[in-house]
């Protein structure tokens, strides 16, 4: 039989007839009529989407009732509206939730069971319903749920590099989301479906506009079909955030500077986010990129980052908005290794920001490399929040090419060990608030959404959008558990397929650090796109902005030397991760020309050249990419025809590419290599 067609656009809110026949029955004595409470927007959208899942996965009909009876149901309500119900939750049971945290239980009653699905906010019911869907697309046992879960990180936002003409910078999957021209009129459905996707995996904020941002976003009418976004939003739990332009004041307000320290800056910054509260009363806050890349800021006056976000932070306290403040600063004048200057512009400034105030850092210390050391301002700074940010959108990892499965990549971060206060300072438990006590957390991811039918460009690039929000709200999940999610989610729920698509994914990543950027190599790709191989770059007007600058390939050897007799970066780490960084036997391999300039014949630990590992490297990498195209090929038969053929043909793209980087990469370092080394 013919698998149906379909175009991705669904993502993994797929809902297909439960296909284990134990589950099927199990699922179908469960749920013999559902029950949601209440007739708010957001109790509205639970029950469409019941309406539109239940019925699927069960194939029968589902009734909806407002009352209790003789049958089995699926209830959905606060801990409060159960109550009323004659349904309550034990005090403890619900205590600990939070603001979002939902409970899924099992409770018996005199006749049969109940499901319970609750929390104390709406947001928080429609997380839990989505968390029972994804059971139930997942084939798990629900016989006996009891089960809670409460997000870790409190704002877990995705940040759109969108323009207001509709390009999306370093976006790869067509074109903005966000109709601007249409804006507030119309309202395009997808909008809703966005949300819908975003509350399955838990985020409650979006940032609508790019860090490299025009004033004209704060202008009354952007406002106002900004607001209208909002509108949409809001019942799923979504809050807006702008990027604003720092110099906003000068260009939207005529005024003649944008010095913070200029009384009438201030002003009128207290007047225009008085204005988007007054059109979005649960606006979420600034996202801004100051003094980075050109853009204006504080130290266009001579002032700090600490005075430019005092500036903006007093404007939106009285609102309760944030202000997350990115650390993505480069000055070469601080330092000339680019990977140290944020942590020598924001360390002296720690103490001096608001408390809604989170200064927002890449997860490396360079910029969203297929792999990077985590950034050393985790654990640097003691009395400023940190946020993180992780790049959802493949800028330097084959852009919407190649499939590449990121959950691994963030996870290793997350679980680094920063020393900060002992070991077991995890860069997570920095950014989710534990290991210092901060009330205020945040993670943001940039988002690889655009106008494609499916959303990501490539149907597996879902993944990452995916496994973004799951680590948002829980980042003790494993890459694999949610990617296993996904699959079965997204795919299928068949062992064969499960397994298969497992290996392709989990272990994408590595392949792709292979052929292209193995052993702690970074920043070769193609100027400005960042798609391709090119290390021989050198003319770029800014030194750090050249390949060669990271790879110092010569006669001796490869690699950045960041240790002690080098640019002494390490020192910017804690002990006992700066001495092992430091040297050269003790340093991870990953790492290894991230930190050190290694002579080709140093033998690593499997006793090979460096030479000879780099070249092993590249054959693997590129390898694992005709595994992957095998691998896919073989699930022909278990996989719709058009996402098939789609996903296939971008495997040989790939592949072509996984090709070109080895015979670019090794044809260039094998130039400085001497035959007596090789
Ligand atoms: C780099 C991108 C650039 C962004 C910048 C940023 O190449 O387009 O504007 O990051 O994060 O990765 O501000």
């Amino acid at each position: 039989m013919r698998i149906r067609d379909e175009d991705g656009y669904e993502l993994w809110l797929r809902y297909r007839v439960v296909d284990n026949p134990d589950r099927f029955s199990q699922y179908r004595t469960a749920i013999d009529q559902v029950i949601v409470l209440g007739n708010s927007p957001t109790a509205e959208i639970i029950r469409s989407e019941l309406r539109r899942a239940l019925p699927a996965l069960l194939d029968r009909s589902v009734p909806f009732s407002t009352h209790t009876s003789e049958q089995p149901a699926l209830v959905v309500g606060t801990v409060q509206q159960l109550a009323a119900l004659g349904l309550s939750v034990q005090r403890e049971q619900s205590r600990d939730l939070g603001e979002e945290g939902f409970l899924i239980r099992t409770q018996p009653g005199d006749h049969h069971n109940w499901i319970l699905i609750t929390g104390h906010s709406e947001a928080a019911l429609l997380y839990g319903m989505f968390h029972f869907l994804r059971l139930l697309q997942t084939q798990q046992d629900i016989r006996a749920l009891d089960r809670s879960s409460s997000p870790r990180i409190r704002r877990r936002l995705l940040a759109h590099w969108d323009n207001l003409d509709g390009s999306i910078e370093r976006g790869y999957a067509g074109r903005s989301l966000w109709k601007w021209d249409e804006l507030p009129h119309t309202i395009d459905p997808r909008y809703h479906d966005y949300a819908r996707a975003c509350a399955s995996i838990g985020l409650n904020g979006t940032c609508l506009n790019n860090v490299n941002a025009q004033a004209k976003s704060l202008s009354t009418d952007y406002l106002i079909k900004a607001a209208a976004l909002a509108d949409v939003f809001r019942p799923y739990g979504l809050r807006l955030y702008l990027s604003p332009l720092f110099s906003a004041p000068m260009q939207l307000g005529n005024l003649k500077t944008s010095d913070p320290r200029d009384p009438s800056v201030a002003a009128w910054w207290r007047e225009k986010v008085a204005e988007i509260y007054r059109l979005i009363p649960d606006f979420g806050g600034f996202q801004i990129k100051a003094n980075s890349e050109g853009q204006p800021g504080p130290r266009d006056y001579g002032a700090s980052h600490a005075a430019g976000a005092d500036l903006l932070a007093a404007a939106l306290e009285p609102y309760g908005g944030l202000l997350l403040w990115r650390a993505f600063v480069y000055e070469t004048t601080l330092d000339t290794d680019r990977a140290k200057c944020a942590y020598q512009e924001f360390v002296p400034l720690d103490g001096r920001f608001r408390t809604n105030v989170l200064v927002q850092v890449k997860n490396g210390p360079i910029d969203f490399q297929p792999r990077e050391p985590f950034h050393p301002l985790f654990g640097a700074l003691e009395q400023t929040p940190l946020a993180l940010e992780l790049q959802i959108t493949q800028e330097y990892l084959g852009q919407s090419i190649h499939l590449v499965y990121l959950g691994g990549m963030w996870q290793e971060i997350l679980d680094s060990d920063t020393h900060a206060k002992g070991s077991g300072s995890t860069v997570a438990r920095i950014v989710d608030g534990t290991l210092h006590d901060y009330n205020t957390s945040s993670i943001v991811g940039v988002a690889n959404t655009g106008s494609d039918r499916n959303w990501c460009g490539h149907h597996f690039a879902q993944a990452n959008w995916y496994a973004f929000g799951r680590l948002a709200w829980d980042h003790t999940l494993r890459a694999e558990t949610i990617a296993e999610e996904w699959i079965r989610a997204t795919w299928s729920n068949d062992p064969r397929v499960v397994d298969h698509l497992k290996t392709l994914l989990l272990d994408s990543w590595p392949a792709c650090l292979n052929y292209m950027t193995p052993l702690g190599l970074h920043h070769i790709m193609q100027e400005g796109h960042h798609y391709g191989p090119d290390p021989a770059f050198n003319a770029a007007p800014r030194e750090d902005w050249n390949n060669v600058y990271y790879h110092r390939a010569d006669t001796k050897g490869l690699g950045f030397d960041r240790s002690s007799t080098g640019s002494q970066a390490v020192s910017q780490y804690h002990s006992p991760q700066r001495e092992q960084f430091d040297d050269l036997a003790a340093c991870p391999e990953k790492f290894l020309l991230w930190f050190h300039h290694v002579p080709w014949e140093r033998r690593l630990h499997n006793g090979r050249t460096l030479w000879e590992e780099l070249q092993q490297r590249y054959h693997e990498g590129v390898a694992f990419v005709e595994k992957m195209r095998e691998v896919w090929r073989r699930l022909q038969t278990d996989i719709d025809p058009q996402r098939h053929e789609h996903v296939t043909q971008r495997l040989n793209q790939q592949l072509e590419n996984a090709r070109w980087w080895r015979e670019v990469c090794l044809n260039y370092f094998g130039q400085f290599v001497r035959r007596e080394d090789s």
